[in-house]
């Protein structure tokens, strides 16, 4: 028997407040929004709710740079908001987990403005301070050659008391240092702040960065045409990291019935993951790893190109599905966050004669593995990425802008950058947080407002929530079953034991695998045609006489030549 809980069944929808509905008409998303959408959410057959930041911020990272973790952003509504929302969730049986962000404050925030304001400040030690370094001919330079994950050094000088403070992002974004007790104390406080009212648990941001190497070397030089190196091999997975999780857990998450998913950079290797999730570590439930949304990063950057191959997921899926068992640890599953495109539109096709099918052959996918399941808003729906003819004005998030402007400086003005506009189609974060598609109204009923604070995708009036409502045959119909049918036979698929079949077995296009119920009495066959053609499956006669569970090809037993359209996604089962 599977050892079972309420965290490892869960479908876990992600909300990105300033995307979600706008209910006052001033073109921002707001919590009083989301709370008039429950019902819907609910009638998704999800059972948790992520929302990315709500807290008070000056939003130079949309609200991952907080300035008080105890209020909410203005715009989106009030502390009273916030639990309304919590008690209209736990009403309907939905758990809230709010996003986490402790590896860094604002700059705005109080602690930065305390420690900021002199080297003698009790919490001056909150922060990373360091004395600059001076080259050969006299000139300043920050402390390290570390580089920000947004461009530029990741040090910041500050004029008035003459040092550079760290910031790994934004340098609105000043890095908290973890190795100073009060300032872990006073986190925890704000913590139990949020479960004291309700949250059922956190999404850790950048969770993996929290402990520093003390001595903050120099970076080995990777990519020797850049003025700043990555540093992650001195600041991801630190020597302190597991101590602080382990601290927080017992301090905080063990007090609470308290559900954690922790965001893992760099390192991404199945030892530092068991070290994270291996259920006798007492440190987190389960983690973002990455790798999924990484697939056609490109070698040295994102944006650089990069393909997706059917043999990257079929790797990186086989790996976690047959890792986590060994060390006791749990899946997280998902394709879509607010960081990157939407998976239609990069692993399978969002092309109109596609969509409808590859949005559902990903549902098939990712509700069928075992794992917790998160889907991003909009992805219930079939929501694509930015259409081609949007210009780079439409793009309005910091991580590609900055890398646009970097490459425009370098190749001078008035250079062509269609190479560096086409990734960021595919991969810029814009896309995961463009305004959801509810009917066909101005701005798809986003908002009332005469322009929204992100331009809504040009084919809301086709893509929303009103059209596909009653229509059995819509991606909003399947996910709707299938996260029934996924909890309705959650001992094959939650908690069952994955098996790929060989891609002799499964054809070239077709990702194919089973997933049984640990005592072996049930079997389900997952068959997904990752390309734009007709695929026979070739191993269709060991199956033969399985029953379809789900899917819209019009087998209902298994055959000796079973064909699957393009991307179309199908199960059979043994039962
Ligand atoms: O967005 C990324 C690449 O496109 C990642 O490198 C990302 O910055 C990293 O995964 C950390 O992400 C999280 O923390 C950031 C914030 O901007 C992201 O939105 C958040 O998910 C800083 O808080």
């Amino acid at each position: 028997e599977p050892e079972r809980a309420w965290w490892k069944e869960a479908s876990v929808y992600q909300i990105y407040p300033a995307s979600f509905l706008d209910s006052n008409g001033d073109g921002l998303g707001d919590l009083p929004g989301i709370i008039s959408k429950l019902d819907y959410i609910k009638s998704v057959g999800v059972d948790t709710i992520w929302l990315s930041p709500i807290f008070k911020s000056p939003q130079h990272d949309m609200g991952y740079d907080i300035s008080d973790y105890r209020n909410i952003h203005e715009p989106y509504g009030t502390v009273e908001d916030a639990e309304n929302l919590i008690q209209g969730c736990h009403k309907r049986g939905l758990k809230v987990l709010l996003d986490l962000v402790v590896n860094h404050t604002s700059d705005e925030h109080d602690w930065f403005k305390e420690s900021r304001s002199s080297k003698e400040s009790p919490k001056r030690d909150w922060y990373f301070w360091k004395d600059p370094k001076y080259d050969s001919n006299g000139i300043r330079q920050p402390p390290n050659n570390w580089a920000s994950v947004f461009g530029g050094s990741a040090w910041n000088w500050d004029e008035h008391t003459g040092q550079y403070y760290l910031s790994l992002f934004l340098a609105s974004q000043p890095d908290l240092n973890w190795a100073n007790k009060d300032m872990r104390e006073s986190t925890y406080d704000d913590m139990r702040f949020w479960l004291d009212r309700g949250a059922d648990g956190f999404r850790i941001d950048s969770m993996n960065l929290m402990s520093k190497h003390p001595d903050l070397p120099d970076a080995p030089i990777t990519d020797p045409m850049a003025e700043y190196q990555s540093g992650a091999i001195y600041f991801a997975s630190g020597p302190r990291m597991h101590e602080y999780i382990q601290e927080m857990r017992a301090k905080v998450f063990d007090k609470y019935e308290c559900m954690t998913v922790g965001e893992l950079g760099f390192t991404k290797d199945e030892k530092s993951v068991s070290e994270y999730v291996a259920k006798d570590r007492h440190e987190l439930n389960m983690l973002f790893t990455g790798d999924i949304v990484d697939m056609d990063f490109g070698d040295n950057h994102k944006y650089g190109p990069g393909e997706f191959h059917l043999s990257k997921l079929r790797h990186i899926t086989s790996m976690w599905q047959s890792a986590m068992p060994k060390f006791n640890g749990w899946n997280s599953i998902y394709m879509d966050n607010h960081d990157s495109g939407r998976s239609l539109s990069r692993y399978a096709s969002d092309f109109p004669e596609y969509r409808k099918d590859a949005a559902k052959m990903l549902a098939t996918y990712l509700c069928s593995l075992s794992g917790t399941v998160f889907l991003l808003q909009g992805q219930e729906i079939g929501t694509a990425n930015i259409p081609k003819s949007w210009g780079v004005e439409d793009y309005i998030d910091v991580e590609g802008r900055n890398y646009y402007n970097s490459v425009l400086k370098q190749r001078g003005d008035g250079a062509n950058m269609g190479d560096v506009l086409s990734q960021m189609r595919l991969k810029a974060r814009d896309n995961g947080r463009l305004p959801m598609q509810w009917n066909s109204n101005p701005h798809g009923g986003f908002t009332k407002a005469a322009k929204p604070w992100m331009r809504v995708n040009d084919d809301f009036d086709a893509w929303n929530v009103e059209s596909q409502e009653g229509d059995e045959d819509s991606v909003l119909a399947y996910w709707r079953k299938m996260l029934k049918l996924r909890k309705g036979e959650r001992d094959v698929f939650i908690y069952g034991t994955y098996e790929m079949l060989s891609e002799v077995k499964s054809g070239e296009d077709i990702f194919a695998y089973t997933m049984t119920k640990f005592d072996g009495s049930k079997q389900a066959l997952v068959l997904l045609n990752f390309s734009d053609a007709l695929k026979r499956f070739p191993a269709s006669k060991d199956y033969k006489g399985w029953k379809k569970l789900i899917g819209d090809t019009a087998e209902d037993l298994m055959t000796e030549g079973l064909e699957l359209k393009p991307y179309e996604g199908v199960i059979y089962c043994n039962w």
